[in-house]
C-alpha cells in the first residue's frame, strides 16, 4: 500500500505543485480549475477519470458549470501518498 509522504519528501512535491494546497483540518490537497465553459470542464474530468481508473485512485470532486474543485487523498493510507502527486500532476498536464 502507498506510504503516507512525510517529512523532506512531503514538503519537496507540494513545493513542485503548481496551483495545489493543504487542506485545513485533514492531510489533503486541493486546486480549483477554471476553464472556458462546461464543455472544457467536463472534457477535462472524462480524461481525467480515465487516469484516475488506470491508476486505480480517485479524486474527490465537485462541478458547477466551468469550474471543477479536486481534493486529492488517499484513503486506504489516511493521508496524502506519491500516488496523490502523480495524479496532481497528470491533471495538470490534462488541464493545459
Ligand atoms: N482512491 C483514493 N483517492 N484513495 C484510495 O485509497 C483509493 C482510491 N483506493 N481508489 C482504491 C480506489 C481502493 O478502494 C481499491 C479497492 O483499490
Amino acid at each position: 500500500m502507498a506510504q503516507k509522504l512525510t517529512g523532506d519528501a512531503r514538503s519537496s512535491a507540494l513545493a513542485r505543485l503548481k496551483g495545489w494546497s493543504e487542506v485545513n483540518g485533514r492531510d489533503a490537497i486541493s486546486k480549483k480549475f477554471v476553464f472556458a465553459d462546461f464543455n472544457q470542464a467536463f472534457g477535462f474530468m472524462a480524461r481525467a477519470a480515465l487516469v484516475a481508473e488506470k491508476l486505480d485512485h480517485h479524486p474527490e470532486w465537485f462541478n458547477v458549470y466551468k469550474t471543477v474543485d479536486v481534493t486529492l487523498s488517499t484513503h486506504d493510507a489516511g493521508g496524502l501518498t506519491d500516488l496523490d502527486v502523480t495524479l496532481a500532476e497528470t491533471m495538470d498536464k490534462l488541464a493545459g
